[in-house]
């Protein structure tokens, strides 16, 4: 089964977006393996988004990402990295279609509500950087079925 790591950002936090987000990739079919509130270090922000190191947008994103308190998930399921990418919509807001969770709430492009893996080998680096192998409980909602 696929897992992806998605993340509400600072301005999600703020704006008591966390359970709006939980709730769409829950209703979505998603389960939910691993989650936790942390404030991103200088460093962790550096390595997660290392693939934009040197671009001009780099300081402003780690200044804005380790602002505040994040909401970090790990999620399973079929196809679960495209298909979240597709909830969470463009990267600007302005672009990003109704309905999405960037459409819906989203502010300006530095201030986009959540991050989602953009691949399979993202996902599996950033699981790694942001949750230990006991922080996270692979489980079937299939199994001990109570309603
Ligand atoms: P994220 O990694 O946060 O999920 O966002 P993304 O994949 O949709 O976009 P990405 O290209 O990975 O960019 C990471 C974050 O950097 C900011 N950004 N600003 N030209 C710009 O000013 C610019 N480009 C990117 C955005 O906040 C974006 O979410
Ligand atoms: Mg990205």
């Amino acid at each position: 089964m696929e897992q992806t790591f998605l993340m509400v950002k600072p301005d999600g936090v703020q704006r008591n977006l966390i359970g709006e987000v939980v709730s769409r990739f829950e209703m979505k079919g998603f389960t939910l393996i691993g989650a936790k509130v942390l404030q991103i270090s200088p460093e962790l922000a550096e390595t997660h988004y290392g693939e934009h190191k040197g671009k001009p947008f780099f300081e402003g994103l780690v200044e804005f990402i380790t602002s505040g308190p994040v909401f970090a998930m790990v999620w399973e399921g079929d196809g679960a990295i495209l298909e979240a990418r597709k909830m969470i919509g463009k990267t600007k807001p302005q672009e990003a279609d109704p309905g999405t969770i960037r459409g819906d709430y989203g502010v300006n492009m530095s201030k986009n509500i959540i991050h989602g893996s953009d691949s399979v080998e993202s996902a599996k680096r950033e699981i790694s950087l942001f949750f230990n192998d006991n922080e996270i409980e692979s489980y079937s909602k299939t199994v001990n079925k109570w309603v």
